[in-house]
């Protein structure tokens, strides 16, 4: 068929179009990111204290190169090897990494289905940021796990599939319960590739779920030390279901104050949920310890980052707000305020601690940064 076009490539051509139009449909979440751009790069031009000249970019792992992947894990490794600055208050802490994971486990209650539950991650995943580039020499940002890319199979997504530039995989294959959260998937055990391998969580268990077996804590509050694996159990049970694309977006897009926001990201069929445990395992699916696997701050990058889309969708107005309360136990817990502090101790960077209301732009308190 000189000259013409055989079926067969008209086939193909098709296929490749609706291929590529699809790709462009499905990422609603980056186009309201675009959207509301025009709205940061507004309030960045009035910052004092962040200009242009000194904003980071945070961007999604399947995005920068395979050395700058490769900058940011050794980063991480290298700050499992910085000594802690905690053991002497919590014996478990050994490494400067597990400082993060006993500040997190110390403020548990407080921090989660509390109404400072954003800010203060949103301050802990920067001081982690931070503390990468001040103790290790690392020269990038933190990158983000966007769920919905690959919801249909994070296990081969470049973030998980096991490969020297991804955060390690999958655990090994072994016989397990679901954790009442998702049917027990194809791993469960320690994982054995990848740069993480020999990364041990020396914190918890505390509240360890059924699909993992870790050894007990000499201590009962989890702050004693028990070094072990890191286990997993990537599936995309609840990627699938919780976290595509069109979830994340609809999240964005119906959420019409602070409340709802977070109340429907922290919901049990919730995108924070979802991104811990489709990781699962141990400390993945434990409440407190989770931060001691070291794709939780991509995880938590991410929650950020929706937190941002959803701001600029109309920044003046959804800023200095403020809902919930101060404690997941009810009985214990007053509304939160905007005046509230969050102090992480020995992460707080530069030493300072914040208001919430300092920590609830990018361009305002110890921040200066971006996602794309
Ligand atoms: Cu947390």
């Amino acid at each position: 068929m000189a000259g013409g076009i055989s079926l067969r490539g008209l086939y193909a051509l098709l296929v490749s179009i609706s291929f590529f139009s699809a790709l462009c449909a499905a990422d609603a979440v980056g186009d309201l990111q675009t959207k509301g751009r025009a709205a940061f790069d507004a309030q960045l031009a009035k910052s004092t204290t962040c200009t242009k000249d000194k904003l980071q970019v945070r961007k999604e792992w399947g995005d920068i190169s395979a050395d700058a992947k490769k900058a940011y894990i050794a980063a991480v490794l290298c700050i499992t090897q910085k000594p802690s600055k905690l053991t002497a208050t919590y014996p478990g802490a050994k490494t400067r990494y597990d400082d993060f994971v006993a500040i997190h486990m110390k403020n548990s209650l407080t921090i989660h289905g509390t109404g400072n539950f954003l800010s203060w991650h949103r301050y802990f995943t920067f001081a982690y940021e931070q503390a990468l580039r001040t103790e290790c020499g690392y020269n990038g940002t933190q990158p983000y796990w966007d769920w919905g890319r690959y919801a249909t199979s994070p296990e081969t997504s470049p973030i998980f599939d096991g490969s020297d530039t991804s955060m390690s995989g999958q655990g090994a294959k072994v016989t397990h319960q679901s954790n009442g959260i998702k049917p027990a998937g194809n791993g469960g055990g320690c994982i054995e590739k990848g740069p993480f391998k020999n990364m041990t969580v020396n914190l918890g268990p505390v509240q360890a779920m059924a699909d993992t077996t870790p050894p007990k804590n000499p201590r009962t509050d989890g702050f004693g030390y028990n070094p072990r694996c890191i286990k997993r159990d990537l599936s995309n049970y609840l990627t699938s279901r919780d976290c595509t694309t069109a979830k994340i977006a609809s999240l964005i897009t119906a959420s019409k104050d602070i409340n709802s926001f977070q109340t429907t990201m922290q919901s049990q069929n919730g995108v924070h949920s979802g991104g811990h445990f489709t990781i699962s395992g141990d400390p993945g699916s434990d409440f407190y310890v989770s931060p001691g696997d070291p794709a939780f701050w991509l995880h938590h990058a991410q929650i950020d980052r929706t937190w941002y889309i959803w701001q600029v969708q109309d920044f003046t107005k959804r800023q200095q707000v403020i809902a919930g309360g101060t404690s997941m136990m009810g009985f214990s817990s007053k509304a939160q305020s905007l005046e509230d502090i969050v102090d992480l101790e020995v992460l707080n960077v530069d030493g300072k601690k914040w208001k919430i209301k300092e920590l609830v732009s990018m361009t305002d308190g110890p921040f200066c940064y971006v996602y794309e």
